[in-house]
């Protein structure tokens, strides 16, 4: 997979040197007509055809969908914008909810929550929920934009062929850093977090992502072990120097880490690219860094619960929601938004140059092979989750 997203790197880089000041012909979105749209929420999403055949048969024109769409998401993970436009074509209103990582989203659909139409569990939360039959099937037939998928990210070993869910974006995570704090030093290297040594000069001053996934695999990296150790004595080893920095730590936080590196309430913050990349346009200061030792980098899916699939209408209206956001103009104008690069090869045109060319959305080779992709960890989770209860409760 790591070669995969390098390949589709180096492809982004020849798309644009090959169109050039060329026009695109993804350029010229079709958007549907949302007025009439607007008065007929429930029929299908194709108003011109549906004029022009005005005597087809019901069944053939009605496929329909539901008024209100429940959306489980990260949060800040999409241009709000967006939720305005798919109400104005559709007439249908997206009601978001937000969660902060994958352990969170888990044990929410575990605890009996069934109200969800579509997730957006990581690549490896998204192994383990086909692994526990949580997810419904995608009927690719009824996506027009699949084809706008990057090939290369249509067969991923967390979920060959795509069958469960649908690439949304994917980011890297490493450290977040105020640079009017740290001068002509870059905090390259997870000792700045997990070294009590060093941790101690930033003590009250820095975050970590309150995931159990991420912060075990940092800690684990900076111990030179896999961030997907299954050892007990290395989680135990990574445990432990969580807790001997969990003093210095000001917060655990995958919400707000970017406001408080921008509001110099921190100076550092374990996090994830983009939502770093979002403050630095008034914050000149604020730095992104994957450190020397490697990070994470992982790819967020649109994925539907199972038990959606039984109810036809709640179903279409989750795969009208995703291929929605695969629309090319669509998906380019999430990524201006939240900073995270594309799997949509469609969408590449619409990107602005900046954002395909930052190193820091698209990082480089070389960057990309110090990191890693988490996987299930099997038999080996319940030792982490154990461990990280006790690193939360002390
Ligand atoms: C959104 C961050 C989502 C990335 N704020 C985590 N996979």
């Amino acid at each position: 997979m790591k070669k995969l997203v390098v390949l589709s790197l180096v492809i982004v880089m020849l798309v644009l040197a090959a169109c050039g000041g060329q026009s695109a012909k993804t350029a010229e979105p079709k958007p549907a007509e949302p007025t009439k749209a607007m008065e007929q929420p429930t029929k299908a999403p194709e108003p011109t055809k549906a004029a022009a055949e005005p005597t087809q048969a019901p069944a053939e024109a009605a496929a329909e969908y539901a008024d209100t769409l429940n959306f489980y998401n990260w949060s800040e993970y999409i241009d709000p914008e967006i939720y305005d436009m798919f109400e104005k074509e559709y007439g249908i209103k997206v009601v978001e909810s937000t969660f902060g990582s994958n352990e969170d989203l888990l044990a929410k659909l575990q605890g009996g929550a069934t109200g969800f139409d579509v997730i957006v569990p990581s690549d490896y939360m998204v192994a383990t929920m086909i692994e526990l039959d949580m997810l419904a099937p995608i009927d690719h037939s009824k996506l027009e934009n699949y084809k706008n998928l990057d090939p290369l990210f249509t067969d991923p070993p967390y979920d060959p062929g795509l069958k469960y869910s649908i690439p949304y974006m994917w980011g890297t995570t490493g450290i977040g850093y105020d640079g009017a704090e740290f001068g002509d030093e870059v905090p390259d290297s997870w000792s700045y977090l997990f070294d009590p040594e060093v941790a101690k000069n930033y003590a009250d001053q820095y975050s970590l992502l309150n995931d159990s996934a991420e912060v075990f695999a940092a800690a684990l990296k900076y111990l030179g072990y896999s961030a997907n150790s299954t050892d007990p004595d290395e989680i135990n080893a990574a445990r432990d120097v969580i807790l001997a920095i969990k003093p210095y730590v000001h917060t655990f936080d995958s919400e707000q880490f970017e406001d408080l590196l921008a509001s110099g309430e921190i100076v550092m913050a374990h996090g994830w690219s983009g939502d770093v990349f979002t403050v630095m346009e008034d914050n000149e200061d604020i730095g992104y860094v994957i450190p020397k030792e490697g990070g994470v980098v992982w790819a967020d899916t649109l994925a539907i619960p199972k038990e959606v699939a039984s109810d036809p209408v709640r179903y279409n209206t989750a795969l009208l929601w995703i291929d929605f956001l695969n629309r090319p103009d669509i998906a380019a104008k999430n990524v201006e938004y939240v900073y995270y690069a594309s799997p949509n090869a469609a969408a590449t045109d619409l990107i602005p140059a900046e954002i395909l060319e930052d190193p820091g959305i698209y990082p480089p080779q070389e960057v990309m092979d110090r990191m890693e992709w988490l996987k299930p960890l099997g038999d080996a989770q319940k030792l982490r989750d154990r461990a990280w209860t006790e690193i939360k409760s002390q």
